[in-house]
């Protein structure tokens, strides 16, 4: 979208600047501010109070070395980082992801978009993203243990229950938050909810691996509903197999539609005949191996190498539940080339900001990032409120919380749009609904 605003050319100018190099960072900040232009010019008393050039300036931004020994006794040293965003609305909260693309950049544009969508779940949780650039790709148990703990052992002096709670994200599932829970209670020796994603032996809560993919589902599910669509009958794409991409097939397929391909980073793998996704959680939960093993199985399926062929692949909805940028203009165009009618995104900021502008100017449904995946964060947040009051809730009782969040998400971001003169621009919407709670909460506290 075309930025009119001067006071926001001069402010996304002014963050270039400051933040040259950060590519991932600039483009979340570029997204956001483009949509806020509205409320900028209704609301005088949020620029005044400088709540903008504070909204793009992280409270806390911590690096540190992580050293490990491997299998073989030989030292290793990896980066690490938790960059604490925001905490105007409650404790910094936001997922920590192994991966060798970690960089600075990627923590920042990743915290930043988790205050806004922390703001969405109604829960009262500010916004943090952590990480490391370690591959888990191929290390034994044993070294996913001594790194974790190695992590760990720097960041507890940084978070605590009422400070910052980090969960998982990328490379990080409930085995590695076991570990980092482990180490942070043997260090700080106490017992406290300080990480969420934990099993469900030890404070963890059920629904909460469900929960991004059965919350994307519930999301696209009222976007589909209030533009008179179902998942009834359609053909659904899902990049990744990880923890999202597996619940949000399992939720799709519930809802009646057939999801007929998934990928890795590799590859992707092609089935008319619908996913098998029993298989694919053995593969991928149990054994952790790569996707193409499928067709091993499934003779009759496809393996093709490479990520981005899977948007080629003829379907009605896209649930990009993969990675940052995963779908640029020219796999955008070929979706809506071949009949897409619905993209929602699972994986965080998965769409490229040509691909974005190809939605909206075709008119397919965008269910943006922030909105459509929250529903994980909003489980941590029920797993927060369970440590608290020591307590743990039924599967049932936690999902029918998640799926009534999701629906409270969705219609801020509709009501957000109309009242702001962007019907159906759920983007906007759910831009300026997170922006606006924690830009009352900033102003309210003053210059801090
Ligand atoms: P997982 O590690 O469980 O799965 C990640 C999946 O994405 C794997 O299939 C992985 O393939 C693939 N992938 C990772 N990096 C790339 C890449 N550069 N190119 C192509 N494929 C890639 O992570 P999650 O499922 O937890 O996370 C997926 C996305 O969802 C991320 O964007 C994350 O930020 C977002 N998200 C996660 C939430 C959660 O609760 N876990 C909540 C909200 C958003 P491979 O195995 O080959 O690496
Ligand atoms: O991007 C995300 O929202 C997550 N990775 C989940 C964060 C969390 O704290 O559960």
């Amino acid at each position: 979208m075309a930025i009119k605003n001067a006071y926001i050319l001069d402010l996304l100018a002014r963050t270039e600047k400051r933040n040259a190099n950060e590519p991932e960072f600039i483009q979340a900040v570029t997204e956001v501010l483009s949509t806020l232009e509205p409320v900028i010019e209704q609301r005088p008393d949020l620029v005044e109070a400088g709540v903008l050039e504070r909204i793009v300036e992280p409270e806390r931004q911590i690096i540190f070395r992580v050293p490990w020994t491997d299998d073989n006794g030989k030292p290793q040293v990896n980066r690490g980082y938790r960059v604490q965003f925001n905490s105007a609305i409650g404790p910094y909260k936001g997922g920590v992801r192994f991966h060798p693309s970690v960089n600075l950049s990627i923590i920042k544009f990743l915290g930043f978009e988790q205050t806004f969508k922390n703001s969405l779940t109604t829960l009262p949780m500010g916004g943090g993203k952590g990480g490391s650039d370690f591959d888990p790709r191929g290390k034994s148990d044993g070294e996913i243990m001594r790194f974790c703990q190695s992590f760990m052992t720097e960041l507890c002096r940084h978070i605590g229950a009422d400070l910052d709670v980090p969960a998982g994200d990328i490379g990080v599932g409930a085995r590695e938050v076991g570990y980092m829970f482990g180490q942070y209670k043997r260090i700080r020796n106490e017992w406290v909810g300080v990480l969420t994603g934990k099993g469900i032996p030890y404070g963890g809560s059920l629904a909460r691996k469900q929960a991004t993919g059965y919350g994307l589902c519930y999301f696209t599910n009222e976007m589909l509903k209030a533009n008179g669509m179902s998942f009834e009958g359609k053909t659904v794409l899902v990049s990744g197999s990880g923890n999202v991409a597996i619940y949000a097939c399992e939720k799709a397929t519930e809802y009646g539609a057939k999801v007929v391909a998934m990928s890795d980073s590799n590859g992707y793998i092609y089935d008319k005949n619908g996913i098998d996704l029993d298989l694919v959680k053995q593969i991928k939960e149990v054994e952790r191996k790569r996707i193409k093993e499928y067709v091993n199985v499934h003779t009759d399926a496809e393996y093709h190498e490479g990520c981005a062929g899977i948007w080629t692949i003829p379907c009605d909805i896209a649930l990009p539940c993969a990675t940052q940028n995963e779908i640029n203009g020219e796999s955008a165009s070929i979706l809506v080339k071949n009949g897409c009618k619905v993209v929602s995104e699972g994986a965080n900021m998965p769409s490229t900001p040509e691909a974005i502008d190809t939605y909206l100017a075709n008119g397919v449904l965008y269910g943006p990032a922030k909105a459509a995946n929250a529903g994980g964060v909003a489980t941590s947040g029920l797993e927060m409120s369970q440590n608290s009051i020591r307590m743990s809730w039924s599967f049932e009782e936690v999902d029918e919380k998640l799926h009534g969040i999701m629906k409270s998400i969705f219609k801020a971001c509709d009501d957000a749009s109309k009242t702001y003169g962007m019907p159906g621009n759920y983007m906007a919407g759910a831009n300026i609904a997170g922006f606006i709670k924690v830009a009352e909460a900033m102003k309210a506290q003053g210059n801090v």
